[in-house]
């Protein structure tokens, strides 16, 4: 029927509650306030919204420590006003995925105050993973696995026994093993299913399930991804995300190793695909799962799984051609060979945003956070290249997401004061990584309004740097070659093109033009030709081919138009 399997071609924006739009006026953003705005989600001509967690919590980590799965967070309104924003969102003909947290709840969840209150070996404490230390009087931490966010991944409580937790203290890790927490999380599905989302973002997918026993980790083939796998495995020629080296593609979650990617967490994905079947109206399940190689990431996506996953080998390569070539090329045959269309990422609210990554000297590694004292971006190189990257993105076959802001050309705030910061990255790694709060700013709406029309205050939960007016929305609105209206075309022609389930080819070979293969990277998805010239010299279009849409300003003449360099084009071909 219409809409099957809508999620293979769409368009996904991801919004972060905190920081998209603010009703209430206290600065920081909520539901009554993205509902306000979801004209201008509509009017951008995205497929989907994807809500990041507007749960009750005490918000250690942004909500992506959740206190009650069944209820809205104060700070983001109630459970009436969910009810609005889902209505509002599928009257504009948009899909609303909301984003669950298996992995683990908040220490402050009904589950883990129990937990704490019962004795060592109750049942209470068997829903985590509670256990008793090392050493002769039990002060040694379990095993040896240290957190996502920096130092160990134990928390000792007040009787001797330490828990897990793979993210902050905050964070105790579930314990997958027991059915009462497979039941309760599938009875959390249902109730959101219930009131109508269309699906779901995993949290952590490929963490649920740890090695049996907990083996400590011989952690030197690494938390660093993206190293060669063995010569000559299948996973080699898979391996996008391999090509600029081990830096290039760490994604910092570490995927290998005891607690990452067991085979138990695909029996989970199984059992939530059948409960999704139970309903009508094609809900999906998209997993965030940083695990390389691409073939490993791709079972996830099995035909009787997840519907997708996102695809970070893109967001971590270098702006080279032959690296993005190899990416591109990698990612579409992994997700063929079990039959999941691929997704295509540039930013989210984990990572620096894509264009100041391409705007450092490194461009497009993957910095954890940048701040005062750190390399700053170029900014004007940053949005150009992003600009290019994100219209070569909207060109590919398979399923985009977006990330709130990136449709602005929004640089990440580079500049915060560190005594501002609120990620529990920043503090857990002793200030050596920034975190995450450079790409979590408070969108700016109106040029002219205090906090740029954020909230009715002007108040805003970070500050937003000066330079931000240029990017407000209103001030874009209609703007030729406003980043803005370069996104609303490339969404209007991916739509009338049904470029989302083309298919590509190569068109930088033998190009009539005599494209060179290492500054240029062309394709050809159903009649249009998207083209990225890296280079340093302008390149020529074939004779006849129609501009649709372009990063920048084309030089040459309207007959024969060049590509600048750092540039992408969509031209329909004679
Ligand atoms: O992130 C999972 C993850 O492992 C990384 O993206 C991680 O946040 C980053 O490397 C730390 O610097 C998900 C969410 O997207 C993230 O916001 C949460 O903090 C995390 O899970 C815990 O729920």
């Amino acid at each position: 029927g219409p809409g099957a399997e809508w999620w293979r071609h769409a368009v996904i924006y991801q919004v972060y509650p905190r920081s998209f739009a603010d009703a209430s006026g206290d600065g920081i953003g909520d539901l009554p306030g993205i509902t306000a705005r979801l004209d201008h989600l509509a009017t951008l001509g995205v497929d989907a919204v994807w809500l990041s967690p507007f749960y009750t919590s005490p918000q250690a980590d942004a909500g992506y420590d959740v206190a009650d799965y069944r209820d809205v967070d104060p700070l983001f309104g109630t459970l009436a006003d969910a009810d609005r924003l889902l209505e509002r969102a599928h009257g504009l003909g948009m899909r609303v995925i909301v984003d669950l947290v298996p992995n683990h709840t908040s220490d402050e969840h009904t589950w883990f105050r129990a937990a704490l209150a019962a004795a060592p070996g109750s049942p209470e404490r068997d829903r985590y993973l509670f256990r008793d230390g090392a050493g002769p009087d039990g002060s040694v931490p379990p095993n040896n696995w240290r957190s996502i966010f920096g130092g160990p991944a134990w928390t000792r409580v007040a009787d001797g026994q330490w828990y897990l937790n793979l993210f902050d203290s905050k964070q105790p890790d579930l314990n997958w093993e027991n059915p009462e927490v497979r039941a309760e999380m599938e009875s959390v599905l249902r109730f959101w299913l219930d009131r109508g989302v269309d699906g779901f973002r995993i949290d952590v997918a490929h963490g649920l399930v740890k090695a049996p026993g907990l083996p400590d980790w011989d952690g030197t083939v690494a938390m660093v991804e993206g190293t060669e796998p063995p010569a000559g495995t299948d996973d080699g020629a898979m391996d996008g995300g391999a090509d600029g080296g081990a830096d290039e593609a760490s994604t910092g979650a570490g995927n290998r190793g005891p607690m990452f990617d067991q085979e138990g967490v695909h029996e989970i994905y199984r059992s939530w695909h059948r409960v999704l079947a139970e309903y009508d109206g094609d809900r999906a399940l998209v997993a965030e799962a940083w695990v390389e190689p691409l073939s490993r990431l791709a079972r996830y996506v099995r035909p009787d799984e997840m519907h997708q996953a996102f695809n970070f080998s893109f967001l971590t390569t270098r702006w080279d051609v032959p690296a993005l070539r190899r990416v591109v090329t990698a990612s579409l045959q992994a997700g063929d060979a079990v039959g999941a269309p691929t997704t295509w990422v540039l930013s989210n609210h984990d990572v620096v945003r894509h264009v100041s990554r391409l705007g450092l000297r490194d461009a497009g590694s993957k910095p954890k956070g940048i701040g005062q004292g750190d390399e700053q971006p170029d900014e004007a190189l940053g949005l150009r290249r992003g600009r290019a990257a994100s219209l070569l993105m909207l060109g590919l076959p398979g399923s985009a997401y977006l990330y709130q802001g990136e449709e602005l050309g929004l640089p990440e705030h580079t500049t915060l004061d560190d005594d501002l910061r609120q990620d529990p990255a920043w503090f857990r790694s002793g200030h050596a990584e920034r975190g995450r709060d450079g790409c979590r700013v408070p969108l700016p709406w109106q040029a002219d309004a205090p906090g740029f029309g954020f909230s009715p205050t002007g108040a805003t939960w970070l500050p937003q740097p000066r330079s931000w007016g240029a990017y407000a929305a209103d001030a874009q609105d209609g703007v030729p070659g406003s980043t803005l209206e370069m996104y609303r075309a490339a969404l209007r022609l991916r739509r009338e093109s049904e470029l989302g389930t083309g298919s590509l080819a190569w068109a930088d070979t033998d190009g009539p033009v005599g494209w060179d293969r290492t500054h240029v990277l062309a394709l050809v998805n159903r009649d249009v030709l998207v083209l990225t010239n890296v280079g340093p010299t302008p390149v020529g279009l074939p004779a006849g081919a129609l501009v649709l849409v372009a990063s920048a300003d084309l030089d040459g003449d309207a007959d024969a138009p060049l590509v600048p360099t750092d540039t992408t084009v969509w031209a329909r071909l004679a």
